[in-house]
């Protein structure tokens, strides 16, 4: 695209508009034509949309063998930009060998994330080593052979096995079998850097780490509260559901310190009426300060104890660690409340009203609760305000992480995590005479500083951008460079492939979801599982993922007591020893033949009896952080994503709904902007305690907080430190200090 359609007045000309003043819309059905068109025509691509596989975006979850675009509920032909995105990436040409000859190393590196994902699908595997110019086409033997050797050569604990969260239910369980048979247990996922403080406050409180609901508790809520999200952009169909809550005359609250465009309004492209019209989505919109939830949170439940609104008889039957926790309620005093978390008491007092009024509530969230040092501690907050009116356990109430990945839930149940669950452990050595090993595995961001510190050798990466997510960019390419190699299992190219290579690297080419020759599995964020039929293969060259796994396990294990690699080929096979180990997911294993898509047992609560060992809810207590980035020269950053990417895939410079023609931005309150002395649209240079950005344009922005600023990911990333949660290990990419200088 020339740099000029990247203007602001290009940008208008295309969207007719001056200012997007609602989400969704004609917007969302003009760039399906438009994707259709790339993807060689539109009805090709409805036809490939309409398979029953699901849908290879995000969590929410649709298709399966209801066939594309509908969900658990049967609602069909909901439209969605991410998921036409990301199957057109799939049905790109493949890369040709003669094109690694012709483009070097240097060249690829020049290349943007978008430009990067576009030169087509990955066919051959394709080595690199550090001191070389080109990738050179290798085949499959040459590569397998290469990896077998090394990992052979290699004490298992110095590798690591990253997973991205849109591998199958099968792969995932496959690989992470391998690596702890080879003898790690250094086994982890994208989540580490997304909802790991999710699952770990979840099940601190109510014993299991995923939502309490089903889909159609959402619906019947009467009240929904959003919490550091942005779903207008990036999980649009769950504004389908949010719909149905107003037309029902249900409210929606906001917790944003940004107020964002599609949650005010959005047309649901799938509703004629809301398509005309929109739909006003927040009756409430909150802007506490990036950080400030906790304390919010706990202002919340104040103010609903002194109007006398808890649920004296729920909170006695059905929770524990009560006594101290009101104990903190009332010793925690208003300004402290006010203070760290921005919003003023009169307003926490307002909202709270309101929740005293509801009758059935869900609590959901996002990134903006999670991307925070106290992310565990955000999350028990959320469980302790529903709790406090007795908001779980109940049908049309709970909480409800709202999740990234199309299946990074799905393959953290199956065992991707650094200690598997005692069940799964247990199950395998009993049922199939499993031994594995009990050594400590390293999470995500502990796997990276092993590799910094000379500790990690090799790299097996299924899917994801591990180079491209991970905070403290200079520091991840410095760590991920020091391997001895690097094995990236993927389908199209993106920057971890050119940057922070290791001293060999190697790329297999595999498969998409709606291409595997045998069936597989999917879970959503409601618990849902789906079965994706696949499908035929595109192009020829790619493998499927599970192949790629059983191949390499059984060159490097040929005589691992209870496993036959050829039998763990099929994905049936697979399945049956999921259904055996994995808590609540017998009805896998013959999901192939009763085409029965089902909620996992054990995780829904309908009724007040919880998955903790003495089946209450446990209220936490905890110490309100310190508001951070409080003094004149400094800002509090969140790094976060636009509606035209996907992750560390950037599709389009524009973000609409912010009213952005470009990336290389602060976005910062205009008030801000002037008190630090700047211009809007003047260079700064944007500096951290981990790194400096220069060139950036600062940008006054209305719709933030004050005090308060955005900047997008990934490009952001060396900003980032690598502050972790301690008890999640999640980073704080939402929760960074920064100061402002003019160029
Ligand atoms: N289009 C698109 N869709 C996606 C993705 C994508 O990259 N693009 N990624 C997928 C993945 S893996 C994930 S995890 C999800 C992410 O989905 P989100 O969590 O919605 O994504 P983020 O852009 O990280 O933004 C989070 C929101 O949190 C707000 N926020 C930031 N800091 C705070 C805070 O301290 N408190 C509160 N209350 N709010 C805050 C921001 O203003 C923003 O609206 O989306 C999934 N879907
Ligand atoms: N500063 C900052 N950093 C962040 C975040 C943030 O908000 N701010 N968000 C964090 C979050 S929530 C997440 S989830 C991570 C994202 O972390 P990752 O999951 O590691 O990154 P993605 O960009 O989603 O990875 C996309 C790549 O996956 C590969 N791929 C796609 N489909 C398939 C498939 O079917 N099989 C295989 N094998 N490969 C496939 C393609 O090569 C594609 O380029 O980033 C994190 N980093
Ligand atoms: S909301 Fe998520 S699951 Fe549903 S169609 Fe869109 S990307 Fe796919
Ligand atoms: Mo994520």
């Amino acid at each position: 695209m020339a740099a000029d359609s990247h203007s602001t007045a290009a940008i208008r000309a295309r969207i007719g508009t001056v200012k997007v003043g609602s989400g969704g819309g004609f917007r969302a059905i003009a760039y399906t034509l438009k994707k259709g068109r790339e993807a060689g025509g539109i009805w090709k691509l409805f036809r490939a949309m309409k398979t029953r596989n699901a849908c290879k975006t995000c969590a929410v979850g649709m298709g399966g063998q209801k066939g594309g675009m509908v969900n658990e509920l049967g609602h069909s032909f909901e439209l969605c930009k991410k998921s036409l995105q990301a199957m057109v990436a799939d049905m790109q040409p493949g890369i040709q060998p003669t094109f690694w000859k012709e483009n070097s190393l240097a060249d690829l590196q020049r290349l943007s994330p978008r430009q990067l994902e576009s030169l087509g699908r990955l066919i051959h595997p394709i080595r690199i080593r550090q001191g070389e110019n080109h990738f050179e086409v290798i085949t499959w033997k040459q590569a397998l052979e290469s990896i077998v050797d090394k990992l052979s050569a290699t004490e298992p604990d110095q590798t690591f096995w990253y997973f991205s969260g849109r591998s199958s239910n099968e792969a995932g369980f496959l690989l992470q079998l391998l690596a702890r048979l080879y003898g790690t247990n250094n086994v982890n996922n994208c989540s580490y850097y997304c909802h790991q403080a999710s699952g770990v406050g979840l099940q601190s409180s109510v014993g299991s780490g995923t939502a309490t609901i089903v889909l159609e508790d959402l619906e019947k809520a009467d009240t929904v509260f959003l919490i550091g999200g942005n779903p207008a952009s990036n999980h649009p169909r769950l504004m389908t559901s949010l719909m149905r809550v107003r037309r029902a005359g249900g409210k929606v609250v906001v917790i944003n310190p940004v107020r964002e465009t599609g949650l005010v309004k959005f047309r649901i492209p799938s509703d004629p009426l809301s398509l005309l019209v929109g739909t006003k989505i927040a009756t409430h919109y909150v802007q506490p300060h990036i950080g400030g939830d906790l304390a919010l949170l706990w202002g919340l439940a104040k103010a609903t104890k002194q109007l006398d609104a808890l649920d004296a008889d729920f909170l006695q039957q059905h929770t524990s660690g009560t006594d101290q926790w009101l104990e903190q309620l009332d010793a925690l005093g208003w300004h402290e409340i006010e203070t760290k978390s921005g919003v003023a008491k009169s307003e926490i007092e307002q909202i709270a009203e309101l929740y005293a009024h509801s009758k059935r509530c869900v609590f959901s969230w996002t990134m903006g609760i999670t991307h925070h040092a106290h992310g565990v501690e955000n999350v028990q907050a959320i469980a302790n305000l529903a709790f406090a009116r007795g908001m779980v356990g109940r049908p049309g109430c709970g909480l409800m992480p709202i999740r990234g990945h199309s299946n990074v839930q799905g393959i953290g149940s199956v065992g991707v995590t650094p200690k598997l669950k005692q069940q799964i452990f247990d199950a395998l050595r009993d049922s199939f005479n499993i031994h594995l090993p009990e050594t400590p595995g390293q999470d995500t961001l502990a796997c990276i500083e092993s590799a910094a510190a000379g500790q990690m050798k090799v790299g097996v990466c299924l899917g994801g951008n591990l180079y491209g997510s991970n905070p403290d960019s200079v520091y991840a390419a410095d760590a991920l460079s020091r391997l001895e190699m690097n094995v990236m299992i993927s389908t199209t190219m993106n920057t971890g492939h050119v940057h922070g290579l290791a001293q060999e690297t190697i790329i297999l080419p595999v498969l998409a979801r709606d291409e595997e020759p045998e069936p597989t599995t999917q879970e959503s964020m409601f618990n849902y599982v789906r079965m994706s039929d696949g499908g035929p293969a595109r192009l020829p060259g790619p493998r499927s993922e599970v192949s790629v796994i059983s191949s390499i396990g059984k060159q490097l294990l040929p005589d691992v007591e209870g496993v036959d690699w050829e039998e763990l080929a099929k994905t049936s096979t697979i399945r049956r020893w999921i259904g055996a180990v994995v808590p609540g997911y017998d009805q896998i294993a013959t999901i192939d033949q009763t085409k029965q898509e089902f909620q996992i047992g054990g995780r829904t609560f309908h009724d007040p009896q919880f998955a903790t060992p003495d089946r209450r809810g446990a209220l936490h207590c905890h110490r309100l952080p310190e508001l951070k980035g409080t003094a004149t020269h400094q800002l509090r950053l969140m790094t976060v994503r636009s509606e035209g990417q996907f992750n560390t895939v950037v599709y389009e410079e524009e973000d609409l709904y912010r009213n952005q023609d470009r990336r290389d931005v602060i976005l910062m309150h205009p008030d801000d902007l002037k008190a630090m002395g700047l211009r809007h649209d003047q260079r700064v240079t944007v500096r951290s305690e981990t790194g400096e950005m220069p060139g950036i344009l600062a940008r006054g922005f209305e719709s933030i907080r004050r005090g308060n600023a955005l900047m997008y990911y990934p490009e952001s990333n060396v900003l980032v430190a690598r502050h972790a949660d301690p008890q999640s290990k999640t980073p704080a990419f939402k929760g960074v200090v920064v100061e402002v200088i003019a160029n």
